[in-house]
């Protein structure tokens, strides 16, 4: 019987362990497995029945210089177990300690180290970010309700061990596109919340397409008055204040999140040619668009009020950016001539360089002239590389542009997880959880050299989706299954562990209030 127990708490990733408790009775509490993070960490050693119990009289201790984190870790911990949890200065032994140290060997800027004994929880980084990657790493090693915001009964018990972490690329990223169906600072703001938990550390942010502009631009008002007022089917869009925007940049920053915002040109650009007729080569204002083809709109590129329009645009955007890259879009730019194109991003990359921003591009960038640390995001299905992995691209790599890999077939959260999901596209297939998981970044695009490869983007269209819901059934779990590409080292890669590791996220999701998709690929 026991044994029959023990294997039914490895499958739902906990392990038994025996406490003594107040009165000196003896009662078995379920700690999680060490082993069952997600992104898997980069080493992990578990203390067979050694586990550590938070309780009221526990205090979190941190330096100065981590204060954040750990009230940050406090505000987490204090509405589910409903323990004060003070953040005091360092003072010996016992409870949770967060300690930054510079020697910290095998972690690198954005790891930890996490020991977890009887008496004391330790996570040691060389920065703040560190830590927080190692707090979201504790959150896992708790009961799933630890997610809840009401108070729950406990106990509160942590399976002792050390994890040693470090992420595997420097850029993990998701994408949530806001101009085809507009998301509110809220909605944003949540999802921040699910990529921090999995150790994402760059969102991107469409903010402008055919059938839409989402950020106020002083310069240039009818953009957000008048290229913000549609949406995809006709609803009333909307658009970010530069007030909206700040608050979702400050709220990632708290989380080590970087805002990567794009401006697509010169195609996907009806919403700012139906505010400003003067930017078409015809120089007049088409209709706002509601529909979902792609290809038709261009900014006009032998026009010089389209590089004043440019200039202004992303001006006023890297001032209000603290990350370093800007995105400047170019896919499907299918009504410029290839001349055109070429001669108009050459100069737009000349413009971000000119904001002392790094310039991002969809894959197509590979045409326009080489820039300084310029990063190539590669979004065609890995299955069908031919036309765009061509000479062009490879030569771009060759003089030093950086890759970030959205293989459409694997990356694409907008894609039907079935035939019969009721959301979602299939240009470029289904893709079910294991097809999100089974690719290896080094190795997706023969020939490419795997040191280009910067990282891993997760993108999420929206022209079937409109609310909150709908995001986080197509997010989850893929969104995750490409958060353990980006992070988890090339070793643990394995489907047959992952997808225990994975459905064992359920119970947290579900705390969460996340509207999950239920795979029958997760056991
Ligand atoms: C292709 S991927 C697009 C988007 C669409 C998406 C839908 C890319 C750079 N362009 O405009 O929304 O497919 O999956």
């Amino acid at each position: 019987m026991a044994a029959v127990i023990g294997a039914l708490l490895l499958a739902a990733g906990a392990v038994a362990v025996r406490k003594i408790c107040c009165d000196g009775e003896s009662v078995t509490a379920a700690a999680v497995d060490l082993r069952q993070v997600v992104p898997a960490p980069a080493s992990v050693r578990p203390a067979p029945g050694v586990t550590f119990t938070l309780t009221g009289d526990t205090a979190i201790q941190a330096p100065d210089g981590a204060t954040r984190v750990a009230d940050q870790l406090a505000a987490l911990l204090r509405p589910p177990t409903g323990f004060a949890l003070p953040v005091q200065p360092p003072a010996g032994d016992g409870g949770i300690a967060l300690v930054l140290s510079t020697v910290e060997p095998d972690v690198g800027e954005q790891g930890y180290r996490l020991d977890v004994t009887a008496r004391s929880v330790t996570i040691r980084a060389r920065t703040p970010a560190g830590l927080f990657a190692g707090e979201q790493t504790l959150r896992q090693l708790l009961p799933p309700e630890v997610e809840s915001r009401t108070v729950h009964p406990g106990p509160w018990v942590l399976p002792g061990g050390s994890i040693v972490d470090r992420p595997r690329y420097p850029y993990r990223g998701a994408m949530l596109d806001v101009a085809r169906h507009f998301f509110g600072v809220d909605d944003v703001l949540r999802y921040l919340d699910y990529l921090a938990l999995y150790k994402i550390n760059y969102l991107h942010l469409h903010l402008s397409d055919d059938q839409g502009w989402r950020i106020a631009i002083d310069g240039w008002p009818r953009l957000a008055s008048h290229g913000g007022r549609t949406e995809v089917g006709g609803g009333p869009g909307g658009f970010y204040t530069k007030d909206d925007y700040r608050r979702i940049v400050a709220y990632a920053e708290q989380r080590y999140i970087t805002v990567v915002p794009e401006i697509d040109m010169p195609g996907h650009t009806n919403a700012a040619l139906s505010s400003y007729g003067e930017l078409s080569c015809d120089g007049k204002a088409p209709a706002p668009y509601t529909g979902t083809r792609v290809g038709f709109s261009s900014l006009c590129p032998t026009k010089e009020v389209t590089y004043d329009f440019v200039a202004d645009v992303l001006g006023e955007l890297a001032a209000l950016t603290p990350g370093r890259y800007l995105h400047v879009g170019g896919d499907e730019a299918m009504s410029t001539s290839e001349a055109d194109y070429v001669t108009f991003m050459n100069r737009v990359q000349g413009v971000v360089a000119g904001t002392g921003k790094t310039v991002i591009g969809w894959h197509q960038l590979a045409d326009a002239e080489p820039a300084d640390g310029r990063i190539l995001q590669y979004w065609t299905p890995a299955r069908a590389p031919a036309d765009a992995f061509d000479t062009t691209f490879r030569a771009a790599v060759k003089e030093g542009a950086k890759v970030v890999l959205s293989p459409a077939d694997h990356a694409y959260l907008d894609m039907k997880y079935s035939p019969s999901s009721p959301l979602g596209l299939t240009w470029a297939g289904t893709v079910e959880v294991e097809d999100a998981y089974g690719w290896d970044p080094d190795n997706l695009l023969p020939g490419l050299d795997p040191a280009a490869v910067l990282g891993v983007e997760a993108p999420l269209w929206t022209e079937t989706v409109t609310t909150m819901d709908e995001v986080e059934y197509l997010a989850f779990p893929r969104l995750t299954a490409i958060a353990e590409l980006g992070w988890a080292p090339k070793s643990s890669h394995d489907w047959a562990t992952f997808r225990i590791r994975l459905g064992n996220q359920r119970p947290r999701w579900t705390a969460l209030g996340i509207d999950f998709y239920d795979s029958p690929q997760l056991p």
